[in-house]
């Protein structure tokens, strides 16, 4: 059984996460208006992890004998002024994430439960590629700024990102 204090953080990260894929269904819908399809694409792909990664602590917490307490959701940002501030806000928004994970983490800790501390770690692990992936596309876009044939050959490039359900835990 999971004790009280890990299921309410659980709670928590569980609609972190939800959070996560709305943000990222708002930056989809953003890509859509500017018919940039490639990116469309990876944003879908990122919602559908996110999606994963909150329904990873969902079933987790049911394995646990714990109560899962939705709580509502944000409502995300609808516009940004570019693809480069879209991909900035990716960035800062999972910086952010990874310190609840880590905060999380800190929970089972206290509480010593040995069992969340490793399924855990997936996550940790998770959001070590997560930022990596994200700073790549910053990366290039920062390369890109004004250049619309290079922005949409990223486009082409970000198209072929395709979503591949994780085993988490
Ligand atoms: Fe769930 O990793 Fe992004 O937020």
């Amino acid at each position: 059984m999971i004790s009280e204090k890990l299921e309410k953080a659980f709670n928590d990260q569980i609609n972190k996460e939800l959070y996560s894929e709305y943000l990222y269904l708002s930056m989809q819908a953003y890509f859509e208006r500017l018919n940039l399809k490639g990116f469309v694409n990876w944003m879908s792909v990122q919602v559908q992890e996110e999606h994963a990664h909150a329904m990873g602590m969902f079933n987790y917490l049911h394995e646990r004998g714990g109560k899962v307490e939705l709580q509502a959701i944000d409502k995300p940002e609808i516009d940004w002024e570019s693809p480069l501030a879209v991909f900035e806000k990716v960035l800062e928004h999972e910086e952010y994430v990874t310190s609840r994970i880590n905060a999380l983490m800190d929970v089972a800790e206290e509480v010593r439960d040995r069992a969340a501390i490793s399924f855990l770690d997936w996550y940790l692990k998770e959001q070590v590629e997560e930022e990596a992936n994200v700073g790549g596309v910053l990366a290039t876009l920062k390369l890109i700024k004004n250049d619309a044939n290079a922005l949409l050959l990223l486009d082409k490039d970000l198209a072929t990102r395709t979503f591949v359900a994780p085993v988490i835990g």
